[in-house]
């Protein structure tokens, strides 16, 4: 917990260090009450720094120091210092070796961070700076060594003894102990430091790389889930051949390690060699996973393998960086899953969760840069803008210089910089160079917070054939800053003519030779105008294609001009965007009806439009079900104005029954011959069956809304026969939300009794519930937080409940009487004791306070309020609560 005041960190500041490892030898003694370990560090002073020999100084938290021993002297009392956060002594000589001894203590370690116990396990996470509550070292990504792993334990309880690198021996030890040691030869920070220990079994594969040298691959899981791993096993070699040929990337290491693990703060770690995730990140089968968790698993799996090079052997110079990493690698894994699934699916969910959440967060209180200029805890900038706006950011990076140049700079980044910790201008650098241009106004995407706003008119001369688009760009203040710079904006267009057909492109000036139907304008000034020429009746345009660039674009399209383009545009992204403007505006005005006081009124058209979607037999399902389904209720909030909760769950339900009553019988239709299909094939987890089950279950969905007992019997009948957990969830779900009391009933406990020895189930269960928006929301939740699977310590149960709770059931959590505020804010403050990073994580959603009206602008302030004057905050807590009631 925070005990003075919190310390600013500045990118300004950045000074490289003053010391550098060159090895680290570790030794860990694990028992029941405590574990020791023992570190000898090689350290010289770095030349960069300049001559002399100024005082070291060590990160460490939590530590009881034993001994400490310069050069194998014993250090004495006066010969050191230590205060909570680091332990000073004083070099006598260019070239040193340090030894020290801590005692510390996982097994009570509630904050999951540092070496802790999930359950009967030892596991660690050290990014970003966990490593300073393992031993005293200098915890910076800039500090790279290589490492050598001792781990020693009771035999019987952990026959398993993993760290990173390459086994090197192992063998027993006294009083049924025994000992492994590992070593890795790659120079690496110590954020990429793991160690595992516990009694695992695991599964076993083998690749063969490119060069033809084969590389072992295991996954280690609890012995009940060791028929849970296949599903990551096939994930993890795609991901090895995708690398390979796409980038140009081997793996370097004779063995792949990936470990589940039940109490983790995220998805998952991409630790050299061994990479630790959490458990619903790794198992998935047909019976306990859905096709989202199996596509989460593909994605996560590559997501932490792909880190190998772009995070670990080429990492971040300090954490102001970590878009480096994190957001080319969120751009690597989409565009992996693209490639394994449906392109424009894949697509279209990113778009739909960026523009909901990162959008959201770009307009709060605690907006950043992708490239942050300060934190107070690093722990809160592993964030939307971080993780997607900046694969966005890439993904512009290679919109611009197209798929040839971009791997041009790609390998040139890994091969300049293989084996150094570096910066986000760095790899624009290697961008630059590769390709001979000049990326200078494009890095303010980097060092810009806020989401552009890009407002497009049109003009078009029937004399002259000429068609004019204008730009006008601006880009709204954020905490950090007020006034913005024009972005570097491409925006991927085509215009459309009367039948729907592409037009060629030919800008006013261009030679008419080899006319592109599609082409990317670069929208650099504050208001630009690019003419097209030849044009000889007024065109429709299609703009931002495949959603080119992260800004709120607009354009006055009426609403029979986006039913047609829903029909007609050539880019499947563009059609899902028509659909979803059109809806937005259908919707916004029964938003506004319903705040008159009006009865509500759905524009037919909507209906029109989503039937002709729903009766297109040669549409990809999973692009049926993506257009059936309405912006979502946060999506609605975030480009409100003043987001009147009620107005708009009233309004979005009132359409989706206007639209399953007037639709049923084509629903109906395409239910049932899905249904059929499902029930004759057996599960599997590839693109084409993903899309049938998601336009299935999505039909099943608002077929249940009216009520008739065909779909109810329907529903039991999926809901009692599915072979896998896609179709049984749905079907819990729907039964939940419905008005069938007595079946819901009987469905949850039936649901609950099944799977009560799954963690990963339940966690399902326990979000169904917390998200459905019937009347009682909140006392709902209360009664499942005293359920017996359910716990605070577990991050996956806290995100499954509380998460749910606040952040999709927006109708129960504004509740007018403050009443789920409160709630949240209570659980802060416990959770705030126990994990402070999951604590500052479910925070989120009160620090949009400024989004509602007056009355539940006071309660959500009074209870961050409450929480900041509740004591000790640890800095997590405190950074996120005080900047959004700045
Ligand atoms: N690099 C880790 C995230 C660590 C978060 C630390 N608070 C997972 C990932 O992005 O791959
Ligand atoms: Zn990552």
């Amino acid at each position: 917990m925070r005990t003075e005041q919190p310390q600013v960190i500045y990118l300004k500041d950045y000074q490289a260090p003053e010391y550098l490892i060159d090895e680290t030898h570790l030794t860990f003694e694990l028992f029941e009450d405590h574990t020791l370990v023992h570190a000898q560090l090689v350290m010289r002073r770095n030349p960069e720094r300049g001559a002399g020999l100024p005082p070291l100084v060590l990160d460490g938290q939590q530590l009881e120091l034993q001994r400490a021993a310069l050069d194998d002297q014993e250090l004495q009392a006066g010969d050191y210092a230590l205060d909570d956060s680091s332990l000073t002594v004083h070099p006598k000589s260019e070239r040193f070796t340090l030894d020290t001894s801590v005692k510390i203590h996982p097994e009570s370690n509630t904050a999951l961070e540092g070496l802790y116990k999930s359950g009967k396990m030892f596991c660690t996470q050290c990014e970003a700076e966990g490593f300073r509550k393992i031993t005293y070292y200098l915890d910076r990504p800039d500090v790279m060594s290589t490492f050598t792993t001792t781990v020693i334990a009771e035999q019987h309880r952990y026959p398993v003894l993993l760290s990173n690198g390459n086994p090197v021996g192992s063998g027993p030890a006294e009083d049924g102990r025994h000992w492994a040691t590992w070593e890795d030869p790659f120079k690496k920070p110590a954020y990429l430091f793991a160690l595992v220990a516990g009694d695992l079994w695991c599964v076993e594969d083998s690749f063969t790389r490119q060069s033809g040298r084969d590389v072992t691959l295991r996954i280690y899981v609890e012995p009940e889930n060791i028929d849970k791993c296949d599903h990551a096993m096939v994930s993890l070699k795609k991901s090895m051949r995708w690398d390979e040929e796409v980038y140009g990337r081997e793996y370097d290491l004779d063995i792949f390690m990936i470990v589940a693990v039940n109490d983790f703060n995220m998805g998952a770690m991409e630790n050299k060699g061994l990479n630790i995730f959490n458990s619903s990140c790794v198992l998935a089968r047909a019976e306990t996973a859905t096709d989202a968790a199996h596509q989460r698993v593909e994605g996560v799996v590559a997501h932490e393998y792909f880190h190998n090079w772009s995070g670990n052997r080429v990492t971040c110079r300090d954490w102001f960086q970590l878009s480096l990493k994190e957001g080319f690698t969120v751009f690597r894994d989409a565009e992996f899953s693209a490639d394994m699934n449906s392109r424009t699916v894949k697509r279209i969910e990113d778009v739909a969760y960026l523009r909901t959440h990162q959008f959201a967060e770009d307009a709060g209180p605690m907006a950043h840069p992708v490239r942050p200029d300060s934190f107070i805890e690093i722990s809160n900038f592993y964030t939307l803008t971080v993780y997607e706006k900046g694969a966005e950011v890439v993904g512009m990076v290679r919109t611009l210089l197209g798929a040839e140049g971009f791997r041009k700079g790609s390998d040139l980044y890994f091969e300049r910089h293989d084996g150094q910790a570096v910066t986000t201008d760095d790899f624009i650098k290697a961008m630059e160079d590769a390709n001979g241009v000049d990326l200078t106004q494009f890095k303010r995407w980097y060092s810009q917070a806020g989401t552009p706003r890009l407002e497009v008119s049109e003009t078009y001369d029937g004399a002259a054939q000429t068609y004019s688009l204008t730009f006008r760009q601006s880009c709204p203040q954020t905490p950090d800053k007020l006034d913005k710079l024009p972005f570097v904006i491409p925006v991927a267009l085509g215009l459309l003519d009367a039948e729907g057909n592409d037009l060629p492109l030919q800008l006013a000036g261009e030679a008419a030779a080899d006319v592109a139907t599609q082409r990317v304008l670069s929208v650099t000034e504050a208001e630009q105008t690019f003419t097209f020429q030849g044009i000889v009746a007024k065109p429709l345009p299609s703009l931002l294609r495949g959603f080119s660039a992260p800004v709120k674009l607009s354009f006055p399209y009426d609403r029979d001009q986006l039913m047609f383009l829903m029909q007609h545009d050539s880019d499947g992204f563009n059609r899902w965007e028509a659909g979803q403007q059109l809806a937005v505006q259908v919707l916004q005005e029964l938003i506004g009806q319903h705040q008159r006081g009006e009865a509500l009124k759905l524009d037919p058209r909507l209906i029109t439009a989503l039937g002709t979607v729903l009766g297109n037999e040669s549409l990809d399902p999973a692009m049926v079900a993506e257009m059936l389904s309405l912006p979502g209720e946060a999506y609605l909030t975030e480009i409100s104005q003043v987001a009147d909760v009620d107005a708009i769950h009233a309004a979005r339900e009132f359409a989706r029954q206007q639209i399953a009553e007037q639709l049923f019988d084509a629903l109906w239709a395409r239910y049932q011959a899905n249904r059929q299909v499902s029930r004759s094939t057996a599960y599997v987890a590839a693109a084409e069956h993903f899309a049938r089950r998601s336009l299935q279950n999505i039909a099943l969905s608002y077929l249940m809304l009216t009520g008739k007992s065909q779909v109810l019997e329907a529903t039991l009948e999926q809901f009692e026969h599915a072979d896998n957990m896609t179709e049984r969830l749905t079907a819990l779900a729907v039964l939940v939300n419905s008005p069938f009391e007595a079946e819901r009933a009987k469905a949850l406990e039936a649901f609950a009794e099944h799977f009560k020895d799954n963690p990963l189930v339940m966690d399902q269960w326990f979000s169904v519930q917390a998200a459905s928006s019937l009347p009682g929301g909140l006392a709902r939740v209360k009664a499942l937080m005293q359920h017996p699977a359910f716990t605070l310590k577990n991050p996956n149960k806290v995100r499954a409940l509380v998460g749910a709770f606040a952040g999709q059931n927006l109708v129960n959590f504004h509740a007018g009487d403050g009443s789920g505020y409160r709630f949240l804010a209570d659980l802060v403050i416990e959770l705030n004791a126990l994990n402070p990073q999951i604590a500052s994580r479910q925070l989120a959603p009160l620090t949009r306070w400024r989004k509602y009206d007056a009355a539940r602008q006071a309660l959500m302030k009074g209870e961050l309020e409450r929480i900041l004057a509740s004591g000790a905050l640890s800095s997590d807590v405190y950074e996120v609560v005080s900047k959004s009631l700045a």
